[in-house]
């Protein structure tokens, strides 16, 4: 008898770490699998995401005892309470971005939503379950079921080297399965398949580090690879070039549009009717994706001003702010000292917009404190698109001409809220009531757009002006997408979910004919676009976009984690696609578009970490 009670006096530390480890290992397993939704390719990487966690798992469970001579209860529970805390913001974060959380995020953590309803609307009951085993350990410790003695001082370092083998046995076999694993981080869903989603979260902390000196050690003969790059594509021209010469230009950004709803209807009603009409009367882009990444809103007006790609971690505006760019505002105020504005119902500092305004040559920026915003007349995340843009109007009426400017809506932005009495469909019925709000949010922003047409054209500016309407980003993400596909009649495939990224692009020219145009192009395009109907040489300004009138067809759509469209494939999660087929074909058909996928990624990295427009005339 006393040999058993020996045998478990000595296994007693083992119970409590062996606890905490195999209850974090489960949970880590299970959420990678369910709750991140990692794409398995192969039995090799379940292995992987299996293995994966336990080198790190026992590192962060070893704060408990490393510095102390026993391992104390309480501070096991914190070590799990610090990986549950952690796993569980990830999920969060995951459920709505389809992405991992980096450090510059943490930054700007009012910006991705803060706590508010969009936080509550991503919580389910279940969750709780993630907290469970804290409450089992806990118990089980007050019952004196298991308690742990002290630990001797071999058996700590055996557990500390064991840790740490095991951790660089993780690397090793991640390299080995991706080479790419860390020049490609920017994709983050490889990254944490393979590492797993604590090494992933140290490694994401130790890049950070090493930003600042990027910028300090650039010079100026690191410009030449974008330079000649960016000038040896040779863009054809069309005859559209400099039809809008001279006019004024309206950007009108559309909170969460994406393009499936343009032309849709909703028991028998339309869910865009006025987009639908002025389509017709209007350069209609059919095939445009949405390329933000982290930055969300504030991503695609980066693109569209400096036509370089948004950083794969973070906002640009959130950490760009002291970079000299050649955008927009500034190339035409060269060209006809235009007016540059900038009009939103929203917080001045949200995506750090007072201060990336300025950098970017704005002249005004017209926020929440220029409108008057009461609790009636806002919802959600602030004043409601019909009396912004009756406000905004006022205005804009007054400003000098020719302006370019942008109105940034709000009301269809995640969860989809609106009083009834701003409804103007009935919400649809699918089996998620994200999508089925989505409807009447994303009707209500069409209603306040033709409402804004009407009173630009009593207003006398409606000639004079070239109209840029493009949806921001996607609203539904991954996570709600099944809702949309019943609603379209379409099953659940990657190709499927990657037409869903379309965002409608409508450029309006008053007098000019409408076009649908089909030509595969990306955000990154609206801005060498933009300049060609202004008869501004695009070749002159380096970015990576193309005038959308003349774009290579066989030119990949670049998405910020290295995914890509061409017009006969998709790369997406790691797999090649043929858009004829529908079927996963071999990787070697991808591999030339990857090679353009990196460089140009890499380069607009390196222009925006390096701030090399600086050394650019
Ligand atoms: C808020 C608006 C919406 O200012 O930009 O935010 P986002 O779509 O980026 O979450
Ligand atoms: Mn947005």
């Amino acid at each position: 008898m006393s040999g058993i009670t020996h045998f478990f006096s000595r296994i007693k530390p083992f119970n409590l770490i062996g606890f905490a480890l195999i209850s974090l290992w489960l949970k880590t397993a299970f959420l990678s699998i369910v709750g991140f939704n990692l794409h398995l390719e192969s039995f090799l990487d379940l292995l992987l995401i299996l293995f994966n966690p336990i080198g790190s798992l026992m590192i962060v469970v070893g704060f408990s005892f490393y510095f102390s001579r026993e391992v104390k209860p309480s501070a096991v529970m914190l070590a799990m309470g610090f990986a549950t805390g952690l796993l569980y913001g990830d999920l969060l974060y995951f459920r709505f971005y389809s992405d991992f959380v980096t450090v510059p995020i943490l930054f700007q953590f009012n910006n991705v939503g803060g706590i508010g309803p969009s936080t509550f609307e991503l919580m389910s009951a279940w969750d709780f379950l993630l907290v469970a085993d804290l409450l089992l350990v806990g118990w089980l410790v007050k019952k004196k079921w298991i308690y742990p003695p002290k630990v001797s001082k071999r058996w700590k370092f055996s557990y500390m080297g064991l840790s740490t083998v095991l951790l660089l046995v993780t690397v090793g076999l991640g390299l080995l399965k991706s080479p790419y694993l860390f020049t490609e981080s920017y994709d983050r869903e490889q990254l944490v398949k393979s590492i797993g989603p604590f090494n992933y979260h140290l490694y994401d902390i130790a890049m950070e580090a090493t930003v600042p000196f990027t910028k300090i050690l650039a010079n100026k003969s690191d410009t030449e690879a974008s330079v000649n790059y960016t000038q040896s594509r040779k863009g054809t021209d069309s005859d559209l070039f400099g039809v809008a010469d001279g006019k004024n230009v309206v950007l009108i950004s559309m909170e969460s549009t994406q393009n499936f709803v343009i032309n849709q209807k909703i028991n028998g009603e339309e869910i865009t009717p006025f987009l639908n009409t002025f389509i017709k009367d209007s350069f209609y882009f059919s095939q445009i994706y949405d390329q933000t990444a982290q930055g969300k809103t504030s991503d695609s007006e980066f693109m569209i001003d400096t036509g370089l790609y948004p950083l794969a971690s973070g906002s640009a505006f959130v950490r760009t702010t002291d970079n000299r760019y050649k955008s927009m505002p500034h190339i035409l105020k060269k060209k006809e000292d235009y007016y540059a504005a900038v009009f939103h119902g929203n917080d001045r500092t949200f995506w750090n917009r007072e201060l990336m305004y300025d950098t970017l040559g704005y002249d005004r920026y017209f926020s929440k404190r220029d409108f008057d915003v009461t609790e009636e007349n806002s919802v959600n995340y602030g004043l409601k698109d019909i009396p912004f843009f009756e406000q905004s109007i006022s205005y804009l009426e007054k400003l000098p001409q020719p302006f370019y400017t942008r109105l940034i809506m709000l009301t269809n932005h995640f969860p989809f809220l609106l009083e009834e009495e701003d409804q103007l469909i009935p919400e649809a019925s699918t089996s998620e009531d994200v999508v089925n709000r989505y409807v009447t949010t994303v009707r209500y922003q069409d209603e306040a757009i033709k409402k804004f047409f009407d009173r630009v054209k009593e207003s006398g500016m409606y000639e004079d002006t070239v109209f840029v309407l493009y949806g921001d980003h996607y609203g539904i993400s991954e996570k709600y997408e099944k809702g949309v596909f019943e609603l379209l009649g379409q099953e659940d495939h990657p190709l499927n979910h990657v037409n869903l990224q379309q965002v409608p692009l409508i450029i309006h020219v008053p007098g000019e004919e409408g076009r649908l145009i089909e030509t595969l192009g990306g955000e990154i395009d609206i801005r060498q676009t933009i300049l060609h109907l202004l008869g501004i040489h695009t070749s002159d300004n380096l970015s990576f976009g193309h005038n959308l009138f003349s774009r290579q067809k066989d030119h990949p759509v670049i998405f910020r984690d290295g995914d890509f469209v061409t017009e006969e494939y998709v790369f997406i999660d790691n797999v090649c696609y043929d858009k004829r087929s529908q079927s996963s074909v071999s990787d070697t058909l991808c591999e030339p578009y990857k090679q353009t996928v990196r460089k140009e990624l890499d380069m607009s990295d390196d222009i925006i970490y390096g701030d090399l427009l600086r050394f650019v005339e």
